[in-house]
């Protein structure tokens, strides 16, 4: 196979609503759709989840447009490749930026189902068309559970809350009590960095099934000791940036679970040896958002359809940020789940 031509289109759109994390308050999303070529004719397509600025990692939309475009194409293009894997082996001296790489990288495995004439979520060797949905309350404190109430009668079983060292316990606690039903993650994002431990075990209580990201990146220890101290298991994010991450954070126990985002880590093809690596070392994996347009959620989907993969991931509908997404048909949550599209690749068409 080999890749003839690539297209980069940027894509922007305002969310439905503001996103509120303790780093960012997102308003509007910018994106790079990838598309590319192989010389018989089949398309693939990717999409690179960097944010506009270097809040949630180092590569922004710019940047990575700069790398896709100039330094990633050109080793692409022309080079003979006999598995999907080897477009992660081409970019193998490109030092970091995993979203531009995954951007490209992701559109190559798309290519490749293609050709094979088979959904993405079964080439890649998922067993399960049906994906349970779950959505991030990143609401005030006030009107948490009027935004919890919306979401369990939007259908979702699953609620990840943000949560910061400025969060009211007793109200979160109250919340959960009050939806049996409901599994609730709470994440972080890093904000009890520099905090007393005793502030994050404040939420030990609170019935999360895990809690993510409580520290820095480079907290391994106080993740350790986090871990030692709660009962909540402690989830990885922002930390997990390869492979040689998940396998640290095993050494120095530091984490339970993990949240798989392919931009963070490059692609499919490190992905893919990180789901193996867990599913020997016993490491719960769930797949996280970015606040991505369809043609990426296409990618996770197909992620989350690994058997290994049993804790619910970040799958909101298409209509949850977006008042138009930009694939066709639009990924829909039917009683707390999505089904998986049964064509080639991606399963979606794009509508640009
Ligand atoms: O920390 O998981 C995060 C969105 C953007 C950047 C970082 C994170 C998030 C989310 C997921 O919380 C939101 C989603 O896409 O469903
Ligand atoms: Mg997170």
């Amino acid at each position: 196979v080999t890749i003839s031509a690539i297209q980069f289109h940027p894509v922007k759109k305002p969310l439905k609503q503001p996103f509120l994390t303790v780093l960012q308050q997102v308003e509007a999303r910018e994106a790079t759709i990838v598309t590319l070529r192989d010389a018989d004719g089949f398309e693939g397509y990717g999409e690179c989840v960097a944010f506009d600025t270097p809040w949630y990692t180092e590569e922004t939309v710019v940047g990575s447009r700069y790398v896709m475009e100039k330094v990633l194409a050109p080793l692409l293009i022309g080079q003979p490749l006999s598995e999907p894997a080897d477009a992660d082996s081409s970019f193998s001296a490109v030092k970091g930026n995993h979203m531009a790489k995954a951007g490209v990288e992701m559109a190559v495995w798309d290519l490749f189902a293609k050709r094979a004439g088979m959904p993405l979520h079964q080439f890649i060797g998922g067993t399960s068309d049906l994906v349970p949905a779950g959505v991030v309350v990143a609401a005030n404190k006030n009107d948490i559970e009027k935004d919890i109430k919306q979401a369990v009668e939007h259908g979702y079983r699953r609620i990840k809350l943000k949560i910061s060292p400025a969060s009211d316990v007793a109200l979160l606690e109250n919340a959960v009590k009050n939806f049996p039903d409901t599994i609730f993650y709470a994440d972080a994002n890093g904000s009890f960095s520099g905090r007393a431990q005793k502030e994050l075990t404040l939420f030990d209580g609170v019935g999360f099934s895990l809690i993510e990201q409580p520290y820095g990146d480079q907290e391994w220890h106080l993740h350790r000791e986090a871990r030692k101290a709660m009962q909540t298991p402690i989830c990885l994010d922002e930390s997990i940036t390869c492979l040689e991450d998940v396998k640290h954070m095993v050494e120095q126990q530091a984490g339970d679970i993990i949240v798989l985002k392919m931009g963070r880590l490059g692609g499919w093809a490190e992905t893919l040896k990180v789901v193996e690596y867990c599913r020997q070392e016993q490491v719960g994996m769930w797949v996280g958002g970015m606040i991505e347009f369809g043609v990426s959620k296409a990618h996770n989907l197909a992620l989350a359809s690994l058997p290994e993969i049993t804790w619910t991931g970040d799958f909101s509908a298409s209509d949850h940020f977006w008042k138009k997404d930009i694939i066709t048909p639009s990924i829909r949550v039917e009683q707390g789940k999505i089904k998986l599209s049964k064509d080639a690749g991606i399963g979606y068409r794009l509508t640009l």
